[in-house]
């Protein structure tokens, strides 16, 4: 690596010398001091990171204390600490910014002008310092500020797919960020810098371990190594949760059942939970995967998921813990159309979960697909507060190879109008509560760091580890603020820089459904590992691992049929989308092979016919991937040697992959279409 180069470690947390001298003036003028009132952990956390940041950014001295002094002064303390020195905003104003939301203002005081940071709680103040420091990564104008945020989901919780042999199921950036063998007396220098970065968007809990549980994870010695990790995190606000095996109570404490209606498994958990707030007293609670994919649960000893969700719920309760119960079933006997699974297994158990439980649901109804339709249970849970798993590692999109910008999905589910209480009722308003109690709510993302020096493998997946945090504080946030702040802190302020990268962005994530899965079709990946095209594997052992269940291509067309002439899935949404959705002319063309087997010669909006259509999307997503190549060539020299080779390198790669997907899809569907495929030319980046 040259002197100039970068290898991505620091992230979006990257703070450099302002290179503009009229925002530098300025920045310089507003911040001679600051001032960190209040002795906590996270008082202390606050200092460390404005001791790093402002002396790096202004690119002088900025002294640091707990008291305030007469100069212009960035100030920032919690209402309590404010009060102490008799400043204080109105009670009207904290109480509107609740709990974890925080302001930042620009006020005179005594000759002076101070920039105040505060909220009621240490965890307000700390995500407010990250988005004041934000402002200057980015260059905004911070002369008459007056910025109030508060987040709309409580819960905002990265969750790791981690084995306790440091493996990560479905990631992509090396081994676990957990030093499982060496904790709790030796803790990895990296793990304060993996709490920084996820508290500087607003994160506030971790899952440590895979929902594909080991029980190991619940043994004394592993709640001491998990406990340490709670340790570091907790003065950055981030409460640690883990994913317990179900049947736990045999595996680990030797019972001979795990039936949830025993009492003596009953007092195991409760037991079990004890410990584990003796070690952890902000634990933050269990997610889990049950009776789903071979792991155990209730319906083993013929109980059901509210059974063993209140069983969790009842030992967390007395500690303020929660359980995330995960609808992602699809038992082949509850429906032979794997989309309608989880539906039909919930919908009747509303009403019947304690209320610290939350039912955790995918995005979509199948798996992390690159397109779904939103998960019909947003809007049929009415009494049950439901959080959104996202998936964060690219798992069936193209990894840590393919650069896609996932917020932009992410927000297509969020703002997807579900209709439950009329129209509005968007799914971020279920998750969020307002569309019903609001008593709690959730998110959940499954992260894609690992031990790779950039955390995510590709330096463009960082975009979407930052993206999901954003959008859990604020779903209200454009996917394109959301980039542009992104790149302004992570590569550059330099405008050519800023417009080409977010273009590149912005269209990628419809590119990567056009190039793998367009017009509604899923699950056509290679099979196991889920990189690359595989739409004729028709091996395993279930009919829905096999991926011709998904697309049923045939003579007359191609698409699985859930409209009331199919699986009738469409009948699990709210009107009107139920009738959209069931009619093949009025359902939206991006999801029509998901609800309709549609005939190769149908015509569709654009004029042309659905094969000439499939084709034409195929054509567009690599023709995407090579204006991407393109494009970044261009900032060649704008961006540090190393983070742009990398980049190519990949978007190279993703080229490659993007034109073999356009490849066998055309030519294994051509064999079904009536029409012959086209003729083309040998692919010059085909091997
Ligand atoms: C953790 C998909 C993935 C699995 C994952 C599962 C889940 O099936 O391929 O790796 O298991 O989803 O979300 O539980």
């Amino acid at each position: 690596m040259d002197a100039t180069s970068e290898d991505g470690y620091e992230l979006w947390l990257r703070y450099r010398k302002l290179d503009d001298p009229t925002l530098l003036g300025q920045y310089r003028n507003a911040i001679h001091c600051a001032t960190v009132l209040g002795k906590s952990p996270i008082a202390d956390a606050i200092r460390r990171e404005l001791a790093r940041a402002l002396p790096a950014i202004l690119d002088q001295a900025v002294p640091l204390s707990d008291r305030t002094r007469a100069c212009n002064s960035l100030v920032v303390g919690t209402a309590g600490e404010l009060d102490a020195i008799g400043v204080s905003l109105s009670q009207a104003d904290y109480r509107r910014l609740g709990e974890d939301g925080f302001t930042i203002r620009s006020l005179p005081f005594t000759g002076n002008h101070w920039i105040l940071i505060t909220g009621i709680s240490g965890p307000a103040i700390l995500v407010g310092i990250f988005h004041f420091l934000r402002l200057l990564q980015t260059h905004r104008d911070i002369h008459a500020l007056d910025v109030s945020v508060c987040p709309r989901i409580r819960h905002r919780i990265l969750c790791h797919w981690d084995n306790i042999d440091g493996s990560i199921e479905r990631g992509y950036a090396g081994g676990s960020l957990w030093n499982w063998e060496e904790l709790p007396g030796i803790a990895g220098t990296w793990l304060v810098d993996y709490a920084r970065a996820c508290a500087s968007i607003g994160l506030n809990g971790t899952v440590l371990n895979n929902v594909n549980a080991q029980p190991e994870s619940l043994s004394t010695e592993y709640l001491r190594k998990t406990a340490a990790l709670a340790d570091l995190f907790r003065p950055y606000c981030i409460r640690v949760y883990l994913s317990p095996l179900f049947s736990a109570p045999v595996q680990l404490g030797g019972l001979g059942t795990s039936d949830p209606r025993r009492p003596e498994v009953s007092e195991w958990w409760k037991r079990k939970v004890e410990e584990i707030y003796r070690l952890i007293p902000d634990f933050g609670g269990f997610v889990v995967k049950a009776n789903s994919e071979g792991q155990p649960g209730p319906q083993d000893y013929g109980a059901n998921h509210d059974d063993g969700a209140n069983l969790l719920a009842a030992a967390l309760e007395p500690y303020g813990g929660m359980v995330l119960w995960r609808a992602f079933v699809y038992d082949a006997a509850t429906d032979a159309d794997r989309a309608k699974c989880a539906y039909e297994e919930f919908v009747p158990l509303d009403g019947k979960f304690q209320p610290n439980v939350l039912l955790q649901v995918k995005n979509g109804p199948a798996d992390f697909q690159p397109r779904e339709p939103f998960h019909p249970l947003f809007g049929a849970m009415a009494k049950t507060p439901l959080a959104l798993e996202l998936q964060i590692t690219q798992e069936y999109l193209g990894q840590s190879i393919h650069l896609v910008y996932l917020a932009s999905m992410w927000k297509e589910v969020l703002d997807s109008d579900t209709y439950a209480k009329g129209p509005g009722t968007t799914v971020a308003r279920i998750v969020d509560g307002s569309a019903g109690d609001g008593a709690t709510s959730a998110i959940v993302g499954v992260a894609n760091t690992g031990s790779d020096r950039n955390w995510c493998g590709h330096h463009f997946a960082q975009a979407n580890w930052y993206a999901f945090g954003r959008l859990a504080w604020d779903a209200g946030i454009s996917a394109e603020a959301i980039a542009d702040e992104w790149i302004r802190m992570t590569w550059s302020n330099d405008p050519v820089v800023v417009d080409v990268i977010k273009l590149m962005m912005l269209g990628s994530w419809e590119a990567c459904i056009d190039y793998m899965t367009p017009l509604g079709l899923h699950h056509i990946m290679q099979e196991g590992h889920h990189y690359g095209p595989d739409p004729g594997f028709d091996g395993a052992p279930r009919a829905d691992w096999n991926n011709v269940y998904y697309h049923r291509a045939d003579a007359e067309g191609v698409g699985f049929d859930r409209s009331s002439s199919g699986s009738n899935a469409a009948s699990q949404y709210h009107s009107p989308l139920r009738e959209q959705f069931d009619d093949m002319a009025a359902c939206p063309e991006r999801l029509l092979l998901w609800f309709h087997h549609v005939g190769w010669h149908h015509r569709l909006r654009s004029g042309s016919v659905l094969w000439e259509e499939l084709q034409r999307h195929y054509d567009a997503g690599v023709a995407y991937v090579q204006e991407m190549v393109r494009t970044w060539q261009s900032l060649q020299g704008k961006i540090d040697p190393e983070r742009h080779r990398h980049v190519s390198e990949r978007l190279e790669q993703q080229l490659e992959n993007a034109q073999l997907w356009r490849q066998v899809c055309i030519s294994y569907f051509g064999r079904f279409a009536s029409s012959k495929p086209r003729i083309r030319g040998p692919d010059p980046c085909l091997p």
